[in-house]
């Protein structure tokens, strides 16, 4: 499995499933989650509003997938990260089993090459460093790491693409 990181817009990236740092409501939002929605089109709402219909709201640490409409991705794999509000111990852990059930999510469809945005380190408010330690560990320690080929770190801001470049020359 390789690990990348790139700045850009995650939205116009091409690879099997990119990840959407969604909300339990799972009917979009502004940040990323907005950009995936507005470039997506309706087809990915309509997705979501038929998992809601299923299955009831996303829960905070787990995954959905949807198709990626318009996107040049095949699939969104839709993650709830946690709000950060006083942070400790248990909102680490939920922003793992984003990046676990995401990956498990991936590995279920076939899908082997996966971009992930910066979960929770925008309006949810995560610190970017500890955020991105738990991203990089969590992805680099998986256990079915050999049925993916690629994972990339879809970074749009510049303090984030620095970080990650200096925490996976360690
Ligand atoms: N491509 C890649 N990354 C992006 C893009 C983009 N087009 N736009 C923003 N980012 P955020 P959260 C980065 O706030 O903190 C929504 O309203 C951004 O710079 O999108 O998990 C949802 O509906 C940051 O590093 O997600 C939820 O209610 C990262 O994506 C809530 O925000 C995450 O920032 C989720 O908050």
């Amino acid at each position: 499995m390789i690990l990348k990181v790139i700045q850009a817009d995650i939205t116009a990236i091409e690879v099997d499933a990119i990840v959407n740092a969604a909300n339990s409501s799972l009917l979009g939002g502004s940040g990323v989650d907005g950009a995936i929605h507005r470039k997506g089109g309706i087809q990915i709402l309509e997705a979501c509003k038929a998992i809601l219909a299923k299955q009831g709201k996303c829960k905070v640490g787990e995954a959905v997938i949807t198709t990626a409409g318009n996107l040049p991705s095949k699939y969104v794999i839709h993650t709830v990260g946690p709000v950060w509000n006083q942070g400790g111990i248990e909102k680490e852990q939920l922003l793992t089993n984003c990046y676990l059930n995401s990956m498990n999510m991936a590995i279920e469809n076939e899908i082997k090459t996966i971009g992930f945005p910066n979960i929770s380190t925008g309006i949810y408010k995560f610190p970017k460093e500890l955020a991105a330690k738990i991203a990089i560990e969590t992805v680099r320690s998986f256990v079915d790491s050999s049925k993916l080929q690629e994972v990339m770190f879809v970074c749009f801001d510049l303090e984030n693409f620095e970080l990650y470049k200096k925490l996976l020359k360690q």
